[in-house]
Order: structure tokens, then sequence, then C-alpha cells
């Protein structure tokens, strides 16, 4: 007798692609199941729109499934039945359905991985785990081009990605145009007449979902207007987006791409990464809709704009969950400069006198974004000149970001902007003082501070802090060739400039929360 296996099969709130081999044909003894829970809502702080957004992305996704007559299983957050974990979800609807076989895709995070896992060994009946189909890399890939090294270059890993995808390369398979890096020709500021395009906004209506979130009380930050939800949640408006990106964005991409303006809280940027991380699109979508964007139009789009931006992608996107899956879990407790710091009070709300990170957190709460320049070079760089202990700095970002998951969150984070790995995704730390601020933005004008005074009244607290930082670990940064510079401009300075420079710091830290 032949019986059928009946299978069921866990679709996370960041796994809907719904151009996954799955969903390829209807099975009739197949059920798919989504579920809103406690679990994923509260393992840290979210930005409401960050919840609301991925709702209502599932709740579209499931009925998309249902409309191309899947069988799904939707668990919202207030259902009576809700167990609010994976496992006992799934548990109770094995038992209560017989399925006899568990399917589930690779999950991105680590946390989510090991709970699946261990779900999976002790569960009576077959349980499978598919790839989600959706990077270009394997978890491994980034481990076994470096394995023997203890250096992992960023630019060695993008290369190796061009070559092996074909990526901008020639019949020979070297660069286009005879280089692999074309930064030189990026990165300005925004000139002072200059105004960025405005952003593609969507209005979806998510009252229901905020509704039902603050009825259950999940403790969140920031704020949503529901009525006009502003963010991509489904296939449709992802691709409108992609295409409002290479048709209005592209072109000045890698131009702007550090550049910061008060009340310009996107400028050229994509916000691509939300739709991307829970699968809406797929990386290679929007890296070749990009080529094909620049090929039709390489009178408008040059190619410095168009290697920019694949960068990010097949570069830094696939890099960081390389890296994540090669240091995890050690990852999550590295500690390089020993901070301990708290973070301010302020970078919850935004309430602080320094014009930078005022528009920056501000901005964040509003909308659930900031740009990498603004996370990297105002809120990462104050964070790590404070000495604030990357636990808090994480538990920050993983909550405040739309596209914050922590196989790319805690790679950023932790990695590139806090060098809490001690170098392990950067040469150096990424720390400024204000002039860095000052030339990449127009923040400056019109702050409390004076970026131009390193101390006494109203001196730009990032000058002070900056040396202070790098006074304060000479022992670990002091024989960085990266660095040198700056040790032998700090080792001429004389003594008493120094000292002003090391109190006015400190008095700055004891007054943190006032700054
Ligand atoms: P664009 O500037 O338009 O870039 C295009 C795409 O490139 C992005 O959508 C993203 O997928 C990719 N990309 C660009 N830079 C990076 C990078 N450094 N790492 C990985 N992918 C990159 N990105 C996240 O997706 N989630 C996070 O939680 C996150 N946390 C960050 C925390 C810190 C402290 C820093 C410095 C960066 C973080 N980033 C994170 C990386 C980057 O800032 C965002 O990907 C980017 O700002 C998203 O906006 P965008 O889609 O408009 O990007
Ligand atoms: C981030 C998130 C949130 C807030 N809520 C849910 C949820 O209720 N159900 C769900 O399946 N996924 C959610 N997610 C995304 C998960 O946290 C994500 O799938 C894991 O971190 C794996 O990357
Ligand atoms: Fe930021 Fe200093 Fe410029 Fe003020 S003066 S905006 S604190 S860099």
């Amino acid at each position: 007798m032949n019986i059928e296996i009946k299978k069921l099969r866990l679709v996370l709130g960041d796994q809907l692609n719904i151009k996954h081999s799955w969903f390829k044909t209807v099975e009739s003894n197949v059920t798919y199941v989504l579920m809103e829970i406690r679990s994923e809502t509260d393992y840290a702080k979210h930005h409401i729109q960050k919840v609301v957004g991925i709702f209502a992305a599932m709740r579209h996704f499931a009925k998309e499934l249902q409309q191309h007559k899947h069988d799904v299983i939707y668990i919202q957050l207030n259902d009576e039945n809700n167990l609010h974990h994976f496992n006992k979800n799934v548990r109770a609807l094995i038992d209560k359905y017989k399925f006899t076989q568990f399917e589930y895709q690779l999950p991105d995070e680590f946390r989510v991985d090991e709970h699946l896992k261990a779900f999976t060994r002790n569960l009576n009946i077959p349980s499978k785990v598919y790839d989600t189909e959706h990077f270009y890399t394997i978890r491994t890939e980034l481990g076994d081009l470096f394995a023997g090294k203890n250096t992992y270059l960023m630019e060695t890993f993008y290369r190796h990605m061009r070559k092996k995808h074909n990526v901008l390369t020639d019949h020979e398979n070297k660069p286009l145009y005879g280089k692999w890096n074309f930064d030189e020709d990026n990165r300005q500021k925004l000139p002072k007449l200059h105004k960025p395009v405005d952003p593609l906004l969507f209005s979806n209506d998510v009252t229901e979902i905020e509704t039902e979130i603050i009825k259950s009380n999940i403790k969140t930050i920031g704020k949503v207007n529901s009525k006009f939800f502003i963010w991509p949640i489904n296939r449709k408006q992802s691709l409108e987006l992609l295409e409002f990106f290479t048709n209005h964005c592209l072109h000045l991409f890698g131009t702007f791409q550090d550049a910061m303006a008060p009340y310009e809280w996107s400028v050229y940027h994509s916000r691509l990464s939300f739709s991307m991380n829970i699968k809406l699109l797929s990386p290679k979508e929007v890296v070749d809709k990009a080529i094909e964007a620049y090929t039709l139009n390489s009178d408008k789009i040059k190619f410095h704009q168009l290697e920019g931006f694949v960068r990010q992608i097949i570069g830094w996107r696939e890099y960081m969950r390389g890296i994540y899956w090669l240091k995890m879990p050690e990852y999550a407790n590295l500690n390089y400069f020993q901070h301990k710091g708290i973070l301010p009070e302020w970078y919850w709300t935004g309430h602080t006198k320094m014009n930078c990170l005022k528009h920056a957190i501000h901005q964040s709460l509003d909308f659930a974004y900031a740009h990498h320049i603004q996370r990297l070079m105002v809120t990462g760089n104050f964070a790590l000149l404070a000495g604030i202990h990357p636990d808090q700095v994480d538990a920050w970002y993983l909550g405040i970001y739309i596209d914050a998951f922590e196989w790319v969150e805690i790679t950023n984070t932790r990695g590139m902007s806090q060098f809490a790995d001690g170098g392990i995704v950067g040469t150096k730390p990424y720390v400024s003082s204000g002039a860095y601020i000052n030339k990449m933005s127009s923040y400056c004008t019109g702050c409390n501070y004076d970026k131009n005074k390193k101390t006494g009244d109203k001196a730009c607290p990032f000058n002070s802090l900056y040396w202070n930082f790098y006074k304060k670990h000479e022992d670990k940064l002091g024989n960085n060739p990266r660095i040198g510079m700056m040790y032998n401009v700090w080792k001429k300075m004389n003594p008493q400039a120094k000292q002003e420079l090391l109190d006015q710091a400190n008095y700055y830290l004891d007054h943190i929360n006032e700054l």
C-alpha cells in the first residue's frame, strides 16, 4: 500500500520568495504555514514599522500562495491557539493534522537555525531542510575561499564574485574598463542647491495590523503612519521600487553615496534592503536590472555609478553573510576594545543638541531607515568614540531599522562599525572627527556645537572624543599601518594641547546624556 507523505512546510517571515522551487507546482499533500509569533517580535525591541512591515508582507504572501491554490495555514498574532514559538506551533499542527514530514528552508539567523535543528532532531517524523534559493553564495563559500588565511579582505571576495558570476567582466573575465573599483569617481557632498529626487513611497493601509500589535502589548520603538505605510509589502511594490531606483537614482547613486543633509533621508539610495532581506526580491534580479538600465541608458548612467551599486550587493551583502556563518556564534561576543559604556538615552529619542546625530536618529525613528554613511559615520562613529558596549550598539541597530536581521546587522555593527571583531571585517576602525561629517554633510551648519573647535565651550564632541579614542587604544592600534599618520600627529602635539583634548573628552563622556 502506498501511503502518501503529508508535508508541513514552514515559511519564515523573511523567506517570502515566491520564485522558490517549493511553489513551482501545487501539490495536494503539501501545506504551508506562516506564523506571527512573540519569539520573533520580542527577541529585540523592533521598530514598529519593521513588525508591521513583516506582518503585512507575510499576510500578503500567504494570500498570494492561496491564490495560486497552495494550501496555507496562517497563524495570526492574536489567534487563540497561537503558541508563539516555531516549534510549539509546528508540533501542535503535526498532532492536529497528522503530518508525516516537516520541511523548512535554511534560516538566515543563527538563533533560529539552532532552534529548528534542535527541534527536528527530537521530532518523531522525518524532516528535510532546503536552501532559500536567494543568495549568490552558500553559507560556507566565503570560509572556503579564505581557507587557511586569517584575513578576509572584502575586495578579494568581491573580485571572486565578479569573476565567478561574470558580472561586469569582459570575454577574458577581466573587469570592464580595466579596474575592479571606481570609488575614486564617487562620494561627493550634495551641492547647496541640489535637491535629490523625492523617494517613491507607498501608501499601504496597515491599521488593522497596528491595532493588533498594540493590543498584544508588544514593545516597539519609533512611529508609523499606518494609513500610509511607505514601505513595499509585496513583490509588485518591490519591483516598482527597483524600477524607480534604476530610472531615477542609479545615475547619481555613487556620486552621492556618502552625502548627508538634514531632511534628505534617502538621497539616491535604493531603499531595497527590506525587500531583499525578506526575499521579495533576489539580489540577482536587482543586479541584473541595474546592469540592464545601464546598458539601455549608458549616456545617463555612468559605469562608476553602476559598479558602486553592484559592489554593495554582490560584494558587501554576500560578504557579510559569509563572515556571519564563518564566525558565529563567537562573533556575537567579540569586544576587542573591551568597551563597557551605556548607550546614551537620546539614541532612543533623538533629543540631542548634536545636529548630525539628531537628524540621523530622528529620521531612523520616523522611517526605520538611515542610509549607510549615517549608520557608519554618525551613529556608529559616535558609539565607538564614546566606548559603548557592542551589545548595546547591536541591540539598537537590530531594533531600529526595517532591514535589520542579525546576519547583516551584527557583521556591519560589531564588525564594520565598532571594530569589536578586531579587524575581521575592516582593516581599521571607522572613526572620524567633526571634519569628516562636515565634509560629507550640511549638518554642521546650524549645530549647537562648533565643528572647528576641539576644546572649550561648544566644541564639537567628535573632535576631542576622536583623539581620546586613539590615545586610549594606542596599544591595540598604534602598530596599524593604516593609522600610523594619526599617531604621528598626536605625538607632535604639545602636552598641554593633548591634556586639554583628553579633559574635554572626559567631560563630554561624564555628561553624555546631556550632549
Ligand atoms: P543602498 O545604499 O541602496 O545599497 C544597495 C544595497 O546594497 C542595499 O540594499 C544592501 O542590500 C546592500 N548593501 C549596501 N551596503 C551594505 C553593507 N555594508 N552590508 C550589507 N549589504 C549592504 N544592512 C542591512 O540590510 N541590514 C542591517 O541590519 C544593516 N545594519 C547596518 C548597521 C550598520 C552599523 C551599518 C554601518 C550598516 C548596516 N547595514 C545593514 C548596511 C547598509 O547600511 C544597508 O544595507 C543600507 O543602508 C540599506 O539601504 P539601501 O537599501 O538604501 O542601500
Ligand atoms: C523579524 C520578525 C518578526 C518581528 N516577526 C516574525 C514573525 O512573527 N514570524 C516570523 O516567521 N518571522 C518574523 N520575523 C523574522 C524572523 O525573525 C526571521 O525569519 C528570523 O530571524 C530568521 O532570519
Ligand atoms: Fe555633528 Fe559636530 Fe557637526 Fe555638530 S559640529 S553636526 S556635532 S559633527
